[in-house]
């Protein structure tokens, strides 16, 4: 039940980072994969890594803020794949700048990628996931669905808007056997963090990683591999009766109160 050999899976922005590492997973497990990103020069890229590990992806140049174009590519990926059945919405991004500094130009480009996006993704495939009997919706949500802290104010906001916008979907479509889920990963080595693991002038460590480290339980940044598994299992026939759940895959973090300082 854990296998999706037939089905078509999107995943935005998985050219490098979570986005890859789900998209390969997907594809090990069966699905035909598909992927997006902003640039040709990094889909390029995308496809030619995913062909490193044995999988021939499709990539295609969109920017999953524009409406036009992300019609113009489900209908591409319809026409050259066939129907998607899997939507992964990962694309995104993270503006880390005091909520007093920042401009609401900032704030809105935060929004647009992290929660208006996953919208018009989901929208552009729901009317044919309704026509095939099905499909599942998986939304890449964050420690920030839950918990706030300093500096990260556009994307807490989105991301705790993509939290509800996942359970709105399943409320919305669980009728015509849609699940739409989320994946809340912890804290993930990837680009998009590696400013707050940068080893510091003195060669001491961000302290932004040691404070993480002290925040999981096992007392380590996670893998973008570990999120393979949830996002095989929300994607597959296993997860049909999981609907509007937000899974957190992050070691413990959302339970535990903290290391104390030695
Ligand atoms: P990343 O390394 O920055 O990768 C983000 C990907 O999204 C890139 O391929 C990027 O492409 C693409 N992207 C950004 N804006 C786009 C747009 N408008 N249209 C199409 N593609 C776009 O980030 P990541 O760490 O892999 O994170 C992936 C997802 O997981 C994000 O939603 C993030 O919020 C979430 N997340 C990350 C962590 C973590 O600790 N890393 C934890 C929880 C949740 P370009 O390079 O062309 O911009
Ligand atoms: C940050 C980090 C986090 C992670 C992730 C945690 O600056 O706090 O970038 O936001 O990306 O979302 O789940």
């Amino acid at each position: 039940m854990f296998r999706l050999d037939g089905k078509v899976a999107l995943v935005t922005g998985a050219s490098y980072g979570i986005g890859f590492a789900i998209a390969k997973g997907l594809a090990n497990a069966g699905a035909k994969v598909v992927f997006n990103d902003i640039k040709q020069e990094l889909v390029d890229k995308g496809i030619e890594a995913y062909k490193a590990e044995g999988i021939d992806a499709k990539g295609y140049v969109c920017d999953v803020t524009d409406e036009a174009a992300v019609n113009a590519m489900v209908a591409q990926i319809e026409k050259e794949v066939g129907v998607i059945d899997i939507l992964v919405n990962n694309a995104g991004i993270i503006k880390r700048i005091p909520m007093h500094e920042m401009s609401v130009a900032e704030f809105r480009q935060v929004i647009d990628v992290d929660l208006n996006a996953p919208f018009i993704v989901s929208k552009a495939v729901i009317p044919a996931m309704i026509k095939k009997g099905g499909g599942k919706i998986i939304n890449i949500c964050s420690m920030m669905s839950e918990l706030g802290r300093e500096t990260v104010s556009a994307y807490a906001a989105a991301k705790g808007g993509l939290k509800m916008l996942t359970r709105n979907i399943c409320s919305e479509y669980g009728e015509f056997n849609i699940q739409c889920n989320g994946i809340g990963p912890g804290y993930i080595a990837t680009p998009q963090t590696a400013p707050l693991r940068e080893t510091q002038p003195d060669g001491s460590r961000h302290p932004f990683d040691s404070f993480i480290c002290a925040k999981t339980p096992a007392g380590r940044w996670l893998d973008p591999e570990e999120l393979v598994g949830p996002a095989v299992f929300l994607a597959s026939e296993a997860s049909n009766a999981v609907n509007g759940h937000i899974l957190y895959v992050d070691g413990g973090i959302l339970a535990y109160i903290g290391k104390q300082p030695k």
